[in-house]
């Protein structure tokens, strides 16, 4: 392949831009390499193969920079530098090229992983989602405030995707009708295992504008129709863990889920004509949370409009096909549509939401025990997206084992009571060849070196490490490998933030969204504390630490936003200290997206997981710190609990109130009490309102400090118990801190830490998925 890639780079420079190899720019170079990686897989992604195929609906694909994780799972990439080598280029050029953000975080993230892993396990699923124009914001700071811009993640082209003009189809709602259009991305496996395929719809108006408004010079209404229907492919909302309930959110979640539900009702006729029946047999829909579960009452529709049936031959074959994942328990981001606006934007589906709501009582009324009010989809003028997902699935998964438990004991335990087998976990994963192969080379290789290539496809090959836990050698190299993504991580910091971390500095890393419950604002007073007792003699020995934090807030979620300015402020106090000047740096990043996170995580000796227990469904950063090498110095929630499960309690830092503490003292919490009993803990929290700190007149960091210790206006103290956990966790950063010291001992214990990663590839949950849940089987090579 390399060979034949090499030429058609060339001859599609000479022959569509004219120019060659050496004189060609940034963008040409972007479409020439695209392209002809692109012609090198066509013809097997023309031919997907017949069998039973799983689609993941999802608003979210949060893909990453795509050049190079393509080509190194086409194993072209060396092929690429060498050619690029020899003229005098470097392929380094493509980190200009921006990201594909068409998401917000670990949900949209985890669709991508999945993506890679189903490809490379020759699993057929697509993907199908919305091809946003702008993605998520940019960030930029402005005296310590967060600020957003518009992220046209399309700057150079987008030679990936190939639009499918034929393909349209037409979406309809109550007041609007517009076209979708299927743009398509290979999904390349690795050493082209399979090629499936994302396809995300654009939307685009139905008349491309009104003429005889045009002449008559009302430009606006003559463009009104064309604005219309494009915004609803425009931007992805920027909201992680939150919902507004806002029209054009409904809009964008209806709009791509009738398009790919047309587009597979049309694959399906062509087959079986209007003979449902066979539908389960042939796609299983896997619903990324509620986002896309208007496809429930939708494929009722399309059965019982074109195929005529009854509901009760159809919503059967609905359950068969669907199946949903949750992953959050946060009340806030549990979907509910006003009935009122639900109607007035579908109007053709709301009918079948009611006939769903009565089938559910009707199966309630047979069971004598159940009480249909804790059910009701649509209660009190509103509908309950998650009960509808449950009652229109035939299995409902959470994303870490204690997730799925707290799913089946807290937040839904009368659904659990009425479909027990339906509940079922599926620990989420990462994909090994972005997330160490690609971003981590050097320790790659070493790996490879050690224990042959098999992890990349399966990665509980890294078990085959833990006998060189022992090994003095292995442990040098492994730990000079350490060494040198912190060096490469300090030169890019300074280039890009011009700040100076010394990679004789241990790495302290936070990066995820900005949220309370992941309470970043803990480890902002953490820190502190830090500060102030090694100001004041009372922290001895302390080795010198670099905190490092990335985070986007949702531009609308003010206290997020007063945390940033706040680690913002502390930044600045503690770099500018010339007493603490050799022993701790505080940086918070600008603009922390999936490519800072490839040269953040391998640099990291500490990987920062604090959430309040019982609040991260799962996390996913955590599993490629992991990987990567670094100790967890976390909370016992989420898959931090798989994770020390499989890496040792003893070479993690777990610390902090349990699910079941915090059950116990719940409606007894009383941070004031903390507060004023502890001088370290008032002493830190007080800078939020001593004037140590300034949050620009806005209040906000008043409002933090009264959050933490009265709540929010309703006046129930910090759901995410802060104070808490603050002591205990700074206890536990000082063990890590004195550990550290012992460089080989530290070491090992990072070693000990990739070699328990196997567990946590998402080619492992996907494989799950697929057997457990859709009946789908890998088509091995033919
Ligand atoms: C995230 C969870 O917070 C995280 O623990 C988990 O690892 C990840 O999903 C993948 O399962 N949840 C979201 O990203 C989420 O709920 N996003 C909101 C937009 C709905």
């Amino acid at each position: 392949m390399a060979e034949g890639f090499q030429r058609d780079i060339q001859a599609y420079l000479e022959l569509e831009a004219n120019i060659n190899l050496q004189d060609a720019g940034l963008r040409d170079l972007y479409q020439a390499v695209s392209k002809a990686a692109m012609k090198q897989i066509r013809e097997k992604w023309e031919n997907p193969g017949s069998g039973k195929r799983a689609c993941y609906f999802s608003a979210e694909f949060l893909l990453g920079r795509m050049i190079y994780s393509n080509l190194l799972n086409m194993k072209v990439l060396d092929s690429l530098r060498e050619l690029f080598a020899d003229n005098g280029l470097n392929i380094a050029m493509f980190e200009e090229v921006e990201d594909a953000a068409l998401g917000n975080g670990g949900l949209g993230r985890l669709a991508a992983c999945f993506l890679d892993s189903a490809a490379t396990q020759s699993i057929p699923m697509d993907g199908f989602g919305i091809r946003y124009r702008y993605g998520l914001f940019k960030q930029y700071f402005q005296n310590g405030f967060q600020r957003e811009e518009a992220d046209g993640w399309e700057r150079f082209g987008d030679p990936w995707s190939v639009r499918r003009e034929d393909e349209k189809v037409r979406v309809e709602f109550g007041d609007q009708s517009v076209y979708a259009v299927p743009y398509d991305m290979p999904v390349i496996g690795y050493d082209c295992a399979m090629i499936n395929t994302l396809r995300l719809w654009q939307a685009e108006p139905v008349r491309e504008f009104d003429f005889p408004s045009f002449n008559e010079q009302r430009y606006e209404e003559a463009f009104r129709e064309r604005n219309e229907a494009e915004m609803l492919s425009d931007v992805l909302y920027p909201n992680d863990d939150t919902d507004r309930g806002k029209r054009l959110r409904l809009k964008q979640q209806y709009f791509f889920v009738s398009a790919s539900l047309q587009c597979l009702m049309a694959r399906y006729e062509a087959r079986y004509g209007r003979e449902y029946s066979h539908f389960p047999e042939v796609y299983a829909v896997q619903l990324n949370d509620t986002h896309p579960t208007v496809a429930i009452p939708e494929l009722l529709r399309l059965f019982m409009e074109r195929g005529e049936l009854s509901y009760e031959e159809a919503f059967p074959i609905v359950r068969s096909t669907f199946a949903y994942t949750n992953h959050t328990i946060m009340a806030e981001a549990l979907e509910k549509w006003d009935v009122g606006l639900f109607m007035s934007v579908l109007p053709q589906v709301y009918p079948y939401i009611v006939m769903l709501q009565n089938g559910l009582f009707r199966e309630l009324k047979s069971e004598a025990s159940m009480e249909t009010g804790r059910y009701a989809i649509i209660e009190n003028g509103r509908l309950h997206m998650a009960r509808m997902a449950i009652y229109g699935s035939h299995s409902v998964n959470g994303v870490a084992e204690l997730h799925t438990e707290i799913l089946k004991r807290t937040a839904l335990p009368e659904w659990y009571r009425l479909y027990p087998q339906r509940f079922n976990n599926k620990t989420n994963g990462i994909t090994q060849r972005r997330w160490l192969a690609l971003c981590n080379p050097e320790l790659a290789a070493l790996i490879t070196r050690t224990i042959g290539e098999g992890w990349l496809t399966d990665l509980q090959d890294l078990e085959k490490l833990r006998p060189y836990g022992q090994d003095s050698e292995l442990l040098r190299q492994y730990a000079a490998v350490k060494r040198q993504k912190k060096e490469q991580l300090s030169s890019y910091l300074q280039k890009k933030e011009g700040v100076c971390i010394s990679p004789d500095f241990m790495f302290d890393i936070q990066v995820k969204r900005l949220h309370e419950y992941k309470r970043q604002l803990m480890n902002a007073l953490s820190i502190l504390d830090l500060y102030f007792g090694v100001k004041d003699g009372r922290v001895q020995n302390f080795y010198p630490t670099a905190f490092l934090f990335g985070a986007k807030a949702a531009p609308g979620y003010v206290r997020a936003k007063g945390i940033i300015k706040f680690i913002q402020e502390i930044a600045l106090k503690i770099n500018a200290d010339p007493q603490v000047q050799d022993k701790m740096k505080v940086l918070f990043v600008t603009n922390y997206n999936v490519s800072y996170a490839e040269k953040l995580i391998p640099a990291a000796d500490v990987s920062e997981q604090i959430s309040a227990a019982g609040t991260e469904a799962s996390g996913t950063s955590n599993m490629k710190f992991m990987l990567n090498g670094a100790v967890t110095l976390g909370t016992y929630d989420g898959a931090n609990i798989e994770i020390v499960e499989q890496a040792g309690m003893e070479n993690n830092y777990i610390f902090g109130a349990r699910v079941e503490d915090l059950d116990r003292i719940k409606g007894q919490y009383d941070p004031r009490a903390i507060y004023e009993r502890e001088p370290r803990v008032k002493a830190v929290l007080d800078t939020l309102v001593d004037g140590t700190f300034s949050d620009g007149g806005s209040g906000v960091f008043r409002e933090l400090y009264e959050s933490i210790l009265y709540g929010a206006s309703w006046h129930t103290p910090d759901h995410y118990y802060i104070l808490l956990d603050l002591l205990p966790y700074c206890d536990a950063r000082m063990k890590v801190n004195a550990d550290y010291k012992d460089r080989e001992d530290f070491t090992r214990k990072c070693f000990y830490n990739t070699a328990g990663a196997g567990k946590f590839s998402s080619d492992r949950t996907i494989l799950q998925y697929a057997r457990e849940i859709w009946g789908v089987t890998p088509n091995l090579k033919s």
